[in-house]
């Protein structure tokens, strides 16, 4: 294999086969990572993320493949990673996805790639991030994540993206179910798709109703908007690049954005530092140290907060 310096060299280039090797490291959770990370650490923190997020069949592979056609109409290099947190797979989109992905597949401006992460120590919390790095240090200008799975690791990945885009679909049930999943609250801008069908301004207003229930907004504050769109056949999406533009000129201004990528830094930084504790006390066990420890607490003679107080300084001192 070639060496990581030369990698992350080739995948700066912007060569396919360095970036895709690169992420199957971050996959891998293998060891050379550290040295990945180091080498693009220079690089990171141009490109705009942008995270897709909604119910199976809502429309997010089909927005997400309309979204690159309209970015690369723009010149922009567009990174897709479509991120799956149950799956035990890797490397390969679903096959519907790469049917939809196909009309980019020779396009040397984008990456695409889904990516696995069950079985990971912490895993969303530090993969998905390390993956859009390797993406960020191939010059992508924007990277659109969808995330395959739902719930609470939807909303743990949307957290990862600058924009929040949350997307509905007339007839689902789907503004019942996002208020459920907690997902209206990381909106940054709301998409309800299948504008074709019945319902779609139902859908809109209904979201509209429910967004502004909670409403107290200071002037300057961003508002999400709802964006219409058939993406099936690309109507309504040169509005929604508009509204993701805006977002981000406000992110920028405001300097949320700064705050909101600090923010994640430092979950980053929390996961990497939990699962290296974690192996060390995986490491510590048979220790005669920890065993003494746990007797003693099984016995009643130390309180396991105490117990808990020296293995800490154990694993730091
Ligand atoms: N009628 C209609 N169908 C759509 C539209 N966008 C996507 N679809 C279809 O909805 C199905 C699910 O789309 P997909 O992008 O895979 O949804 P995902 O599971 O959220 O990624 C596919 O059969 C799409 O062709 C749309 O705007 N209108
Ligand atoms: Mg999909």
């Amino acid at each position: 294999m070639a060496d990581v310096a030369t990698l992350v060299e080739q995948a700066r280039q912007g060569r396919p086969r360095a970036v895709a090797r690169l992420i199957t490291l971050v996959e891998n959770a293998a060891p050379e990572l550290r040295e990945v990370m180091a080498a693009l650490a220079p690089y990171s923190g141009r490109a705009y993320t942008v995270g897709l997020t909604g119910s199976p069949g809502v429309g997010k592979s089909t927005s997400t493949s309309a979204l690159v056609t309209a970015y690369r109409k723009l010149g922009k290099r567009v990174g897709v990673l479509a991120v799956d947190p149950s799956s035990p797979f890797s490397g390969g989109a679903l096959l519907g996805d790469r049917v939809r992905m196909q009309e980019h597949a020779t396009d040397p401006e984008v990456f695409i790639r889904s990516m696995a992460t069950r079985g990971h120590l912490g895993g969303l919390s530090w993969a998905a991030p390390q993956a859009l790095r390797v993406l960020d240090g191939a010059g992508c200008d924007v990277i659109l994540v969808e995330t395959v799975g739902v719930g609470q690791s939807e909303v743990e990945i949307a957290a990862q993206a600058d924009t929040s885009v949350v997307l509905l679909a007339p007839g689902m049930g789907d503004g019942i179910q996002a208020a459920k999943a907690g997902i209206l609250e990381i909106g940054d801008v709301f998409v309800v798709n299948k504008a074709d069908r019945d319902g779609a301004d139902a859908t809109a207003r209904e979201l509209n109703h429910m967004l502004g229930l909670g409403e107290s907004r200071q002037p300057g504050d961003w508002r999400p908007p709802i964006v219409k769109t058939v993406a099936a056949r690309g109507e309504g999406v040169d509005e929604l690049v508009d509204a993701l533009e805006k977002h981000h000129g406000w992110l920028a201004e405001t300097g949320e954005l700064a705050v909101r990528r600090r923010r994640r830094a430092a979950q980053e930084v929390e996961a990497i530092t939990l699962a290296a504790l974690r192996a060390r006390i995986g490491d510590l066990r048979g220790d005669r140290h920890l065993d003494a420890l746990a007797g003693q607490v099984a016995e009643g003679t130390l309180d396991p907060y105490t117990a808990a107080d020296r293995l800490v300084a154990e694993l730091t001192g």
